[in-house]
């Protein structure tokens, strides 16, 4: 745990107690600073008070005496409209940051690198992770991720913190200067808290806005908005990176069919990796190996890291593979977008889809359905997926997700046929018969194991 020495004897207000605002809270309690902080649900409140917290509503704390609040980044302080604690602290001149902010102080000689964009950054945390890892070197893996950057060990100038940064997080971090920035990608995202698409460009860049001579930014130039970036970047201070998960000549590393390529000398063929399919991935490994290659990983060593990539879980996760059939566990696809990116990697496919919908429904898939064999449908999306479905893509209602499993398997092992795909991509929340989305994964990973243990005997799995 990371101790907030510099903020000894401070009076800092932390208002939301979720994973990060309490790992805050303990931070600095341990550091010695006055801790004031405030969640609306009770649970959390007395979870504070137990390691060391006053608890006080921010509509009755003396903003006055507070040096700075802490907020936890999915709470806003600008758009649709502040939190209240933000707007206190405001009109009493209290800065507002986010627990990365925090870390930056306590670890100024720790090496950063920072991953953001609209998609791929778990992914490319992730594998950056790895790679360092793999090859031996002091690291520290998480924020957006899921493990709160003040859970972190300490490290110095021999260490290097990971860091997966929303746009929440860029707005919280004003000291934030990457050795190593990544922008993957941008789409419009969190527009309602960033009052429009350039509010949301606006705090994305912000990852490279404090980078100086030595520094090195990487950015996906596979989509309009950040290509747009790159070029305002060109000639600044960073050493400045292009890449593109495809055969675009504009970037200086690129993947022309699945060969990572950096001014026509080929340096990785991508499809030994086989975590990271699609063009989606072939960007994220290339912005994974211009990141360990800038921080002095030697390129065969990252090769290896690559390749033995084990991938994110619910992330097409490879669960197994068995008489011919792959069986992958996207439940993170909650919706037609992120669902697209799987149905593109596959044919045919055996499609397990549904759950709460979203706006839209899967209407804009249409260009993929003749990869999908059959669809089975669940939740309560059920009935207008399967409209949207119908005269296209032939599809059974089987309402919950362990009746899809089985008559997907069912029909995949009958019909045999080659490169076949049974995939878990809902295009739909959970939320209607699951808690989250890790919990319907989890369901689906554990069926698959089951089903194929019986079936499949001394198989190999990844
Ligand atoms: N709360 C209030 N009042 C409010 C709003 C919230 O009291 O008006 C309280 C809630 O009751 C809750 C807390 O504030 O107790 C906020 O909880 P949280 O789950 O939002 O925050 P954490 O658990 O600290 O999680 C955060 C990130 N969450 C968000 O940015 C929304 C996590 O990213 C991150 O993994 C974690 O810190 C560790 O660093 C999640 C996320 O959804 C994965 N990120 C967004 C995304 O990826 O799109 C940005």
């Amino acid at each position: 745990m990371i101790v907030c020495r510099s903020k000894s004897g401070k009076r800092l207000f932390v208002m939301g107690l979720g994973l990060s605002g309490l790992a805050t809270v303990a931070a600095l309690v341990a550091g010695g600073a006055i801790v004031i902080a405030w969640d609306d649900r009770e649970e959390r409140r007395t979870e504070a008070a137990r390691i060391g917290a006053t608890i006080e509503n921010p509509e009755q704390a003396d903003w006055k005496s507070i040096d700075a609040l802490v907020l936890s980044p999915g709470i806003p302080h600008t758009h649709p409209a502040p939190h209240p604690a933000a707007a206190y602290a405001k009109a009493a001149g209290v800065a507002i940051i986010g627990d990365v902010e925090l870390l930056l102080a306590e670890c100024p000689d720790a090496k950063i690198v920072a991953i953001t964009g609209t998609n791929g950054k778990s992914t490319t945390t992730a594998l950056i992770g790895h790679i360092f890892a793999t090859a031996g070197k002091r690291a520290e893996v998480g924020g957006n991720l899921g493990t709160p950057v003040l859970s972190f060990a300490p490290l110095g100038a021999d260490g290097t913190y990971i860091l997966e940064l929303s746009s929440y997080q860029l707005e919280l971090t004003p000291s934030l200067a990457p050795d190593i920035a990544i922008l993957l990608n941008i789409s419009p995202d969190h527009l309602g808290r960033h009052g429009g698409l350039a509010g949301y460009i606006a705090a994305k860049t912000r990852i490279f806005a404090s980078q100086g001579t030595g520094d090195t930014a990487i950015i996906g130039i596979d989509d309009r908005e950040s290509f747009a970036i790159a070029k305002r970047l060109d000639g600044q201070a960073p050493t400045l990176i292009r890449i593109s998960g495809t055969d675009n000549r504009l970037a200086d590393l690129r993947v022309a069919g699945s060969v990572l390529t950096a001014n026509d000398e080929p340096l990785l063929d991508l499809s030994g990796a086989k975590t990271l399919p699609g063009t989606h991935n072939q960007q994220n490994a290339a912005a994974a190996f211009a990141a360990a290659r800038a921080a002095g990983i030697p390129e065969h060593a990252i090769a290896r890291a690559i390749d033995s990539f084990p991938g994110l879980a619910h992330r097409q996760e490879l669960v197994a593979e068995c008489d011919g059939i792959r069986y992958v566990n996207d439940s993170k696809a909650t919706n037609a977008d992120a669902a697209e990116r799987a149905l593109g990697c596959y044919q045919p496919i055996y499609w397990i889809a549904g759950g709460q919908a979203k706006e839209g429904g899967i209407a804009p898939l249409a260009p993929y359905f003749p990869r999908i064999r059959h669809a089975f449908l669940i939740g309560e999306a059920a009935g207008t997926f399967g409209a949207t479905l119908d005269g296209a893509v032939p599809h059974t209602e089987c309402g919950t997700l362990d009746k899809a499993v089985t008559a997907a398997h069912l029909m995949a092992r009958r019909e045999h046929l080659a490169d076949a795909t049974l995939l878990l991509s809902p295009a739909a929340a959970s939320w209607d018969q699951f808690e989250s989305f890790e919990q319907r994964g989890d369901r689906f990973r554990a069926q698959v194991l089951q089903l194929t243990a019986g079936s499949c005997g001394g198989e190999v799995r990844p």
